[in-house]
Order: C-alpha cells, then structure tokens, then sequence
C-alpha cells in the first residue's frame, strides 16, 4: 500500500462531493477538506479551474497528483490505499463486477436520477439513450442487492459507496420510492460509521442533502 503524501479534497457541502468524504472516511487515512466558497462561485474562480478545468466538486489533490470525478477518485483512492479491502484487486475475479458497477454509477444511474429529480423527460427512440429507462435500472439495482449484503456480496467496496451515495440521494429527495430491497440496502450503508462521520463532516443532513 501506498504512503500518502497529502490528501486534500476541494469540497462543497451538500454536494455530489460527499462520495468521496464518505470513501475517505472508509479509507481511514488523514486528509484536508478546502471548502469551495458556492455562493461566491469560488469553483468558476481562475484559482481553482487550475486544478479542475470543468469547475466541479470533488477533486482530490495526492501529493502532485489531482484526480476529478467522483467515480475516478473512488478508483484511485481505493486501487492506491485500500487494494483488495475497497477494491478487488486487477486479479481478482470480482474485479469485473466491480468495475461494472462504478461505470453503470456514473453512466446510467447519475443521468437517470438527475433527470427524473429535474422532472426531464427525453423523448428517444427506444435504445437510443446510453442510460438506458427507469423500469430496468430500479430492476437491475433491486435485484443486485436483494440478496446480497453489497454489489460483491459480502464484500463493501468503493462500487458500494459510488452506488449507494446516489441511491442514498435519491431516496432522501423523494425521486426513488424507500420500499423493497434497494432501500434495505441503502439503510445498510447508511449504518456505516464511516458513512455517519462524513455526513456529519458534511454538516449533518443526510436527506436529500449531499450525494
Ligand atoms: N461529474 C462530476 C459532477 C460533479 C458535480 O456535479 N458537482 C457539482 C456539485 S453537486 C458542482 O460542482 N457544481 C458546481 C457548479 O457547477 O458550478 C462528478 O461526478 O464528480
């Protein structure tokens, strides 16, 4: 395992940015937060397009290396501090689900979620959509977790903590039902202390607040 050299997260609170307080806090290992000033749209500021171009939060400074995007940053943080405790290892057979699930996060259910809190409706031809429809991604995740304590069975991973952030959003804004085994699953997660320490790091709402 990697020593760290200095971890900072650029964070905004009630933010997507909480995924990856909650996967330091999984990590155990110190770092910084730097609060982004949102209302005075610090992360628009020259200073910090620096560091992410897109002007989002998180981005995770490592020594000289500065990672952006949530699921990059679970990866990174995982594959570099945590292999084979976050993350499957590249060897390990469950390193496939893994890696399916932090893409299907990112690729299917951040647009569909996003899309149905926004009340957007995108008339496409069938198949047309990478994300695919809302019928088969609750099915999909429904049945992923019915049986299963995480994504990998019984192993937690960053896939769960990628996953279950926006599912977690999702149920405390109303635009996912709290029925069935997807919200079994995400009171799961939400037990985690390590998930409780960020969302009080956070400032405490868990709700509909951060993702
Ligand atoms: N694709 C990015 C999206 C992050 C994102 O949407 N961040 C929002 C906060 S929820 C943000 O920084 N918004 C500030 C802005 O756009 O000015 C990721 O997944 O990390």
């Amino acid at each position: 395992m990697a020593t760290t050299r200095g971890l900072t997260l650029y964070h905004i609170p009630q933010s997507r940015s909480l995924t990856a307080l909650w996967m330091l806090e999984e990590l155990g290992l110190p770092y910084r937060v730097r609060k982004l000033d949102l209302a005075a749209a610090e992360q628009r500021g020259a200073a910090y397009l620096k560091i992410n171009p897109s002007g989002k939060v998180p981005a995770l400074a490592d020594g000289p290396m500065v990672v952006t995007e949530r699921g990059a940053i679970c990866m990174h943080l995982a594959d570099r501090y945590a292999p084979g405790r976050l993350a499957p290892i590249v060897v390990d057979p469950r390193r496939a689900e893994y890696l399916s699930w932090m893409f299907y996060a990112a690729g299917v259910l951040e647009p569909l979620l996003t899309l149905a809190f926004l009340r957007i409706e995108m008339p496409a031809p069938p198949g047309a959509l990478a994300w695919g429809d809302w019928t088969t991604m609750t099915a999909v995740v429904r049945d992923a977790v019915a049986h299963r304590e995480f994504l990998l069975g019984n192993q937690f991973s960053a896939a769960d903590i990628m996953v279950g952030s926006m599912l977690a959003w999702a149920l405390g804004t109303g635009v996912m039902e709290r029925e069935g085994p997807t919200a079994a699953y995400v009171e799961r997660l939400a037990a985690r202390p390590a998930r409780q320490r960020a969302t009080m790091a956070d400032g405490g709402r868990q709700a509909g607040g951060g993702r």
